[in-house]
């Protein structure tokens, strides 16, 4: 202690973070703008000007915040990452567990960072032993439960009025460690971490459905209650405004989500299907009985409640209803259509403001539905309105999640890879004309490096990193490929 030099310490500081942070590169194209200080180049942006050096800035930038505030052995990012200046933070610079704490790590494994996603694990691991205690005594339930918020301390419970009456946080949480297994073929994480903590996330959930009585809307079927869609508030039919009800369609979402996943596990755990099948048995007679999303027949939209409601607030900043569109996977284009239809309006109808990570979410969103023009617009919008001189993004005050999701949306508009394939710019913004990136990550351990030039895919570099087969896709071209574990594959999309 106190021996080692300050240069050395400085070059091994540097090579630490330089081990992570290179593993991504991004070229947007640039601007004479891109040689001003970035207070002026955001307020040229404010101002209307194009800047796509700032948007690279602004995604390696979250990156860099994540390596800084999230490392193996440390706690994770909260709502200031590790930036909190306030002797009382807003929200207590606490782990929000409705959307806030979960977007931290959404750029973590696409934008190859997969190490700095392990104290979000381990962090939510920590939760279990008092999240059984709070199933136990609040519900009389098994398993194991989060409500929307918690800290270091191991508090669980609801909290904060009624926005914490919602006990989904655990099973949103550890789908994420299924992630991480997509991501790296980590077995040893998916059987000790991953398999045992959604499994007791799921037991939490099979205790805590109930059937819907005779004379409602949902009748026989299996449905959360009390329930509600974060943080949003209807109108009922006589005018008169709620914010609880039953089997909100969030609830429902995660819990296909939880529930796929853990069969989607045990498969990979043995593929004979013998894996935990009693458990698994269950899973699927739940499955089949669950409550299914609903489209509105007057709006066109997904339904945010079990019955067709109004919103209170048209532009409520959470869109928590399209969870399964992003993160989840439950709405996408080909195994869902209509309800994939259902949320582009839902989407357009929610407006294109709210809060910095509200937008972030947006964006990311957009780029789900493929359309990167939208996309865009809502980055646009992010860093134009929601972004502070250092960078930081603002709720506000000053809140990370909004960073994290933007860089999130934009390597999510370059590369996605949660429907089988992995597809080579699905949502490419027409000012995007020319650039490239290397280094994004995509689900079968594949690492990507795509050139773009004239809003079309110039070639594509794919290496896989676990040997598994490969679907790649760009525009309405697919490729199939066997690829031995560190093969390359080139490909210009033809
Ligand atoms: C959720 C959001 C708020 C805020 C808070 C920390 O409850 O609805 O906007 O971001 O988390």
């Amino acid at each position: 202690v106190g021996k080692k030099p300050f240069a050395s310490i400085r070059a091994d500081h540097i090579a630490a973070h330089q081990e992570l942070f290179s593993r991504v590169k991004l070229d947007l194209g640039t601007t004479a703008a891109a040689g001003k200080p970035t207070d002026e180049r955001l307020q040229a942006i404010k101002d209307g000007g194009f800047d796509p050096q700032f948007e690279t800035l602004y995604f390696q930038f979250g990156r860099y915040l994540l390596i800084s505030s999230s490392r193996p052995g440390g706690l994770p990012a909260n709502l200031q990452g590790k930036w909190n200046q306030y002797c009382k933070a807003p929200w207590n610079s606490d782990y929000h567990f409705n959307i806030n704490f979960q977007m931290n790590y959404w750029p973590s494994l696409t934008c190859n960072l997969a190490e700095c996603a392990l104290p979000y694990y381990n962090y939510v691991e920590s939760l279990v032993p008092f999240g059984e205690q709070t199933a136990k005594v609040h519900y009389g339930a098994d398993g194991w439960t989060i409500h929307h918020l918690s800290d270091i301390y191991g508090f669980t419970a609801p909290a904060d009025g009624v926005h914490g009456v919602w006990p989904m946080g655990a099973a949103w949480a550890v789908r994420d460690m299924m992630e991480y297994y997509r991501f790296t073929g980590d077995k040893a994480f998916l059987q000790e971490h991953a398999y045992p903590l959604m499994k007791g996330a799921a037991e939490f959930m099979l205790d805590f459905l109930i059937e819907a009585p005779e004379g409602t809307p949902a009748a026989g079927k299996l449905v959360t209650n009390p329930s509600y869609s974060p943080e949003n508030e209807f109108i009922r039919a006589d005018g008169s405004q709620a914010m609880f009800t039953y089997a909100a369609t969030m609830d429902l979402q995660i819990i296909q989500d939880l529930f796929e996943g853990l069969q989607e596990a045990a498969r990979a755990i043995d593929p004979s299907g013998c894996f935990d099948a009693e458990f698994q048995q269950e899973l699927q007679a739940t499955l089949d009985n669950l409550q299914p999303v609903q489209i509105s027949g007057k709006t066109g939209r997904v339904m945010e409640w079990i019955e067709d409601y109004e919103e209170k607030d048209p532009h409520h900043r959470h869109t928590s209803h399209l969870y399964g569109l992003h993160p989840g996977n439950s709405i996408n284009q080909n195994a869902t259509p209509d309800l994939f239809e259902a949320a582009k309006k839902s989407l357009i109808a929610r407006g294109d403001g709210g809060k910095g990570w509200s937008m972030a979410w947006k964006v990311n969103m957009w780029a789900r539905i493929h359309d990167g023009d939208k996309a865009y617009v809502l980055l646009n919008n992010l860093l134009s309105k929601m972004t502070l001189k250092n960078l930081f993004d603002t709720h506000p005050p000053f809140q990370i999640d909004g960073n994290f999701g933007g860089t999130a949306a934009i390597a999510e508009m370059l590369l996605q890879s949660h429907d089988g394939e992995v597809n080579l710019l699905p949502a490419l913004p027409d000012v995007w004309k020319d650039g490239s990136v290397q280094g994004l990550r995509a689900r079968g351990g594949f690492e990507v490096d795509i050139a773009w030039k004239n809003g079309t895919l110039a070639g594509a570099r794919i290496k896989s990193l676990l040997g598994s087969p490969l679907t790649v896709r760009y525009g309405d071209k697919i490729c199939k490929k066997e690829l031995a574990k560190g093969e390359t594959f080139t490909w210009n999309g033809k």
